[in-house]
């Protein structure tokens, strides 16, 4: 792990690639992950909505110049390219989906837990904003460390450019290892530097923080979503934020991310015509009776 900050991939790199740098520093950054215009739909969909939007309440985590628009599906159709990048799916079904074994009477049965949309938010931080406190996400369903699987992999795309002064994400690499009880310091964080269009991921597990922006004009812009362990409760409310008809205007795929979908342990049916279901019936027509 080189001391100026996360190793640096491009577009072009294998998913074998970007799952073992990950391993190792808990976190990496693809030059160009997105397409121009994937790129230019954000912007144009997004950033008039982020400036009609109140800064948060909370000045310790949330930031009283920072900006967050979330249910993200319900205001961009660009979030569906980024959820479905295999970089980004194919490094989280490594990491977050992994199968495991249980006895079902005398047959070893293996399920895997499958992957959801944990949460999804434009984080716009303003000139004179400090940085958030460094925290791991996973602490959202108070994971345990060391741990033997990742509940998350999370994506930031950067919107606009990410630099040290305008509050680039700040990174503790290899803090994914670390136990419980070691506390992160901020002289072991480095600020996440990349173009608009480049994109952070990183695991559940490692420590990071949104950056004190000590610029006088920047804003910046950045969109992150999570693809977590589907057995986990959703930690943005998809159920609630986002309606059925827009649920079901988006691939089946995005459909089941989003949480309509019984995986494979058996986790989310609902009972239709008497049988436990998949709740993605409901959304082609099923009716419970
Ligand atoms: O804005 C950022 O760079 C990071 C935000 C973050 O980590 C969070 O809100 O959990
Ligand atoms: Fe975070």
């Amino acid at each position: 792990m080189a001391a100026t900050g996360l190793t640096r991939l491009t577009r072009e790199a294998e998913v074998a690639q970007v799952i073992e740098v990950i391993e190792r520093d808990g976190g990496v950054i693809i030059e160009g992950m997105l397409r121009s215009e994937t790129l230019e739909g954000l912007r144009s969909d997004l950033l008039p909505l982020l400036e009609k939007t109140p800064t948060g309440k909370d000045a310790v985590f949330d930031g009283q110049k920072t900006r967050r628009l979330s249910r993200l599906f319900a205001r961009t159709r660009h979030v569906a390219d980024i959820a479905m990048d295999p970089l980004f799916y194919d490094a989280a079904m490594h990491f977050v989906s992994r199968p495991m074994e249980t006895w079902h009477g005398g047959q070893m049965h293996t399920a895997a837990p499958g992957l959801q949309l944990g949460m999804t938010q434009a984080i716009q931080i303003a000139p004179g904003e400090g940085n958030q406190p460094l925290h791991r996400d996973d602490g959202v369903w108070s994971w345990r460390h060391p741990c033997e699987r990742q509940a998350r992999l999370q994506i930031m795309v950067a919107v606009s450019e990410f630099t040290a002064e305008n509050g680039g994400t700040l990174v503790v690499p290899g803090s994914h290892k670390w136990d419980d009880r070691r506390k992160p310091e901020l002289s072991e964080a480095i600020p996440t530097e990349m173009s608009a269009g480049s994109a952070l991921l990183w695991i559940g597990s490692t420590f990071h923080a949104g950056g004190t922006n000590r610029t006088a004009d920047q804003f910046r812009t950045g969109l992150t979503m999570s693809l977590d362990n589907a057995t986990l409760r959703q930690e943005e409310n998809h159920y609630l934020s986002l309606s059925p008809d827009v649920v079901r205007s988006y691939p089946e795929r995005i459909q089941r991310l989003l949480g309509w979908a019984s995986g494979a342990n058996h986790m989310g049916w609902v009972e239709i015509a008497g049988q436990m279901a998949d709740p993605n019936e409901l959304l082609h027509g099923a009716t419970f009776d």
